[in-house]
């Protein structure tokens, strides 16, 4: 887009926000400061690179099937670069344990050390990114049904170890970048058939968090995040949301909340206000559920825009990590990137160009039907005209002009990788 245009655009737009008391450059600034946290496992549908790598496993899934896909460490460092690029502002990125750098050994997931995770340290330093970690229970032949809440003392034993390393690591990593990493645990435990058992998995999985929490690090912080059913595990999740919910309210642990892991009519956006009086911060997986868990690629949906605008009218951006968890095989994997992190910025965006100042008056005063009328009427407000300075002030390009990068990006190096 043509320079002179996305100038001309802003300054009407600037002016027609500043009539509602908004001011477009604030909204910028806030925006800037917010980092997301790019998930890994878009580059190689959730593949890593562990030596014996099996099928992806734990009720999650990646379909399609389409060229380019990162078959290593270079290549996933490459496409993440190529990504950002394109992707306003500074940004993070989040790892999973298979994504360490083993170099070739075989490194089972209870002797995983910080050493494996020395490249990615370097790498992040290097280019100005800071990193974030999970521990990976999936695609492993001790993944079975059940890890941390397993009954066999040799299988949960070996999930114990997998995760306290895991925290050692996301220390080490945080110790290094000089700013905490925040460490998801996601684990799939659960049952395809009715468990006459739920007390019993549930307690073992808590008696397992508190020996592995029982280590504290200064230097990474813990996120549990609970989902409602995997592919294969339909009827019983150990790790609920009412089970992490409780235990990360009396433990001081971060909730995630991953916005394909809740019943479909049930609203993520709601749940903000309601952690955030019991714990000082949220943890967020941005994702597009279509009928079930799909992990498609985040668009500008109504349920991505209220969670944002939720997080703004809590007051609470610094208390909110913003990840990114989705996993499309079937499209350009970069350019899903691309596309879903910069919906997840529209979001925002729109979310800090709301005229709260305004609504809320309307509110205190009863004036319901003021209050829905201006909230129709920043629907279409010209929010795109100051996204599009955003992105020119950030370097990168402005509309739809990232299409045409990310297809030479396809030409010139995804199609070689055959
Ligand atoms: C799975 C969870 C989890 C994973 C990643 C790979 O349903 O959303 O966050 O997507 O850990
Ligand atoms: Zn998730």
């Amino acid at each position: 887009m043509k320079e002179k245009l996305v100038e001309q655009a802003y300054a009407i737009a600037r002016e027609r926000y500043a009539g509602q008391g908004i001011d477009t450059d604030r909204a910028m600034e806030s925006l800037q400061a917010i980092s997301l946290s790019l998930h890994c496992w878009q580059t190689d549908d959730v593949t890593g690179f562990e030596k014996l790598s099996g099928a992806l496993s734990g009720g999650i899934q990646a379909t399609g099937n389409y060229p380019g896909k990162a078959r290593n460490i270079d290549e996933v460092r490459m496409d993440i670069l190529k990504a950002m690029s394109l992707i306003p502002g500074r940004h993070r990125l989040s790892l999973h344990e298979i994504y360490g750098d083993f170099g070739g050994e075989a490194v089972d997931r209870d002797q995983v050390e910080p050493r494996h995770f020395q490249s990615w340290i370097d790498w992040g330093r290097w280019h100005g990114v800071m990193l974030d970690f999970n521990s990976t229970s999936f695609s492993h032949p001790k993944s079975g049904n059940l890890t941390l809440s397993n009954p066999d003392d040799g299988i949960r034993n070996f999930w114990i170890e997998h995760t306290k390393r895991c925290r050692a690591v996301a220390d080490a990593i945080g110790k290094a970048q000089g700013d905490p990493c925040i460490m998801n645990i996601w684990i799939h435990d659960g049952s395809k058939d009715i468990t006459v058992n739920r007390m019993k998995y549930r307690r073992i999985l808590k008696e397992s968090l508190d020996d592995i929490f029982s280590t504290e690090y200064a230097d990474m912080k813990d996120c549990l995040e609970s989902k409602v059913f995997g592919i294969g595990l339909e009827s019983y999740t150990v790790g609920s949301n009412d089970f992490y919910i409780a235990y990360a309210t009396r433990n001081n642990k971060i909730v995630t909340l991953d916005t394909g892991h809740f019943h479909p009519t049930e609203s993520t956006a709601d749940k903000v206000s309601s952690l955030l009086l019991f714990s000082p911060e949220l943890m967020l997986h941005v994702s597009r559920p279509v009928r079930w868990d799909s992990d498609h690629v985040v668009t500008m949906n109504d349920e991505t825009l209220d969670l944002c605008k939720e997080i703004v009218r809590c007051d609470a951006i610094g208390r909110v990590h913003v990840g990114l968890d989705f996993f499309d095989a079937s499209i350009n994997r970069i350019g899903a990137y691309v596309t879903g992190a910069r919906a997840t910025q529209k979001c925002l965006l729109q979310a800090l160009l709301e005229p709260l100042g305004i609504l809320r008056k309307y509110e205190s005063e009863d004036k319901g039907f003021e209050r829905l009328a201006l909230l129709e009427e920043s629907k279409s407000m010209p929010w795109n005209a100051v996204w599009d300075m955003f992105c020119l002030r950030n370097g990168v390009p402005a509309g739809d002009g990232f299409i045409p990068e990310v297809e030479k990006y396809e030409r010139e190096v995804l199609l070689k990788r055959q």
